[in-house]
């Protein structure tokens, strides 16, 4: 089983009595934190990990940064920084769930709304059912188009916690996609590819769930 870095694969089950994972949950009713926001087999941090694979990209000119939305839009283009930034921008604020089995309540993010984005290339095409999502470096990570521009608020994120992202977590620009495990949020984002058909991403080719919906506990491919 492939594990990202920092983890040692699948961890071991607590299969008796009462586990970690339990005392967790405990914990957080008596802080008046209700439980079931936190998915199966996850616990609450209140720290921000760093996970990638790889080095932190620097971009020292952002003048020189694009976001290529490509495949099944109707006018294929590449955005610049100020472009999104001169977008609408909205604020959320979510719990993020990471496959290694930390979550994160109550982040706040801002940035625009995939579903303007891709405005922006004309929309999608009608044939579009899948998004390949491309960060700085070769990682990407496949989500269906619905969870990208349905009811779930996805953005481009351009800020965390009030301040443009830190480059450990995505400067300058990551998708946040808050409903699945967080490997999906795709830092140093550089494209979004439109595709009729689902292709794997980089840890879903590794043995990772393709679709990672945390509440149903979908981290590997046979979960
Ligand atoms: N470009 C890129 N984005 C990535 C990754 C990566 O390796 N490269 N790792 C993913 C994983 S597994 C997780 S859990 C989150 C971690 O985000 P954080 O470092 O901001 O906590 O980023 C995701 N996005
Ligand atoms: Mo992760």
């Amino acid at each position: 089983m492939p594990a990202e870095p920092g983890t040692a694969g699948r961890p071991a089950a607590f299969l008796t009595g009462m586990g970690f994972f339990d005392r967790n949950r405990k914990a957080l009713a008596k802080r008046g934190i209700d439980p079931a926001r936190l998915p199966p087999g996850q616990y609450l941090t209140e720290r921000f990990p760093v996970l990638q694979t790889g080095g932190v990209p620097r971009y020292d000119d952002l003048a020189a940064w694009r976001l290529e939305l490509s495949g099944l839009v109707r006018q294929p283009r590449a955005l610049s920084f100020a472009e999104l930034a001169a977008m609408a921008q909205e604020e959320v604020t979510v719990d993020i769930h990471c496959v290694t089995k930390w979550s994160r309540f109550d982040t706040v993010w801002r940035g625009v709304r995939v579903v303007d984005v891709l405005a922006a290339a004309g929309g999608a095409r009608p044939e579009a059912r899948h998004v390949l999502a491309h960060g700085e470096g070769g990682y990407s990570a496949n989500v269906p188009l619905d969870d990208l521009v349905g009811a779930r608020p996805a953005l481009l994120a351009l800020q965390h916690g009030g301040a443009p992202l830190a480059p450990e977590h995505g400067f300058p620009v990551r998708l946040l996609v808050p409903h699945l495990y967080f490997w999906k949020s795709v830092k140093w984002l550089r494209g979004l590819e439109l595709l009729p058909a689902d292709k794997p991403g980089y840890w879903e080719r590794a043995g990772y769930h393709n679709y990672g919906d945390p509440f149903r506990e979908q981290r590997y491919w046979e979960d």
